[in-house]
């Protein structure tokens, strides 16, 4: 990685049809093979009921932070090409999807273009992305609070971590 500035961003990844965990490693894999990006610490898998529209199968979440020298529009691109190689089908708001991968923060920037808004509007209210996050960055903040105390402010009931570590999404990890 060179030329333009190195940033550290945040994403939150989910899913509930199919297979999500295998979805989620296929795409942290994606994201990884770029040339100006590293996915440099990953989250635990979590299982967590489905949060806003409730009737429907439960997620599988997990957290990642990327090195990049992408700008954010251009990390968001890859994301959403990530999103489109593992036939993401986009129905309702909310609803069930193979994948979802949201930017959660991009280094300290706030970004409020059309498509891209960070930090990502609903984070600080969704366990199913602070439990994640703050096990992999605890001390980060956003709105000047910190990962660790968000997480601790809201209900994880029903969260379950369902892997030991954060190796799941590399090629060949059984
Ligand atoms: N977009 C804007 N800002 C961003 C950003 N920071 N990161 C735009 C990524 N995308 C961003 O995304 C639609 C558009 O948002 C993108 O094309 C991009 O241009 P979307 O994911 O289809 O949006 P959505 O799902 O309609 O709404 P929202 O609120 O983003 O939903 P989420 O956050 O994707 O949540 N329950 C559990 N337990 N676990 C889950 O993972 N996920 C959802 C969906 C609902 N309930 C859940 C979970
Ligand atoms: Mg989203």
């Amino acid at each position: 990685m060179s030329g333009r500035s190195r940033n550290l961003a945040w994403l939150g990844l989910g899913g509930n049809l199919g297979d999500p965990q295998d979805a989620m490693a296929k795409a942290l894999q994606a994201i990884d093979a770029d040339a100006q990006t590293r996915v440099s610490v990953v989250s635990s898998v979590y299982r967590t009921p489905p949060w806003g529209k409730k009737d429907q199968p439960d997620f599988q979440n997990a957290a990642a932070g990327v090195e990049t020298t992408r700008t954010p529009r251009e990390l968001l691109d890859l994301c959403l090409e990530a999103e489109r190689g593992l036939k993401r089908v986009r129905a309702e708001r909310w609803g069930p999807r193979t994948i979802d991968l949201d930017i959660l923060l991009f280094d300290d920037l706030t970004i409020d273009q059309p498509g891209l808004q960070v930090p990502h509007p609903r984070m600080v209210e969704r366990a199913f992305v602070l439990l994640p996050l703050s096990e992999i960055a605890p001390e980060l903040q956003v709105d000047g609070k910190e990962i660790s105390a968000l997480a601790a402010s809201v209900d994880a009931g029903g969260i379950e971590r369902i892997t030991t570590n954060g190796n799941w999404w590399r090629a060949g990890y059984a």
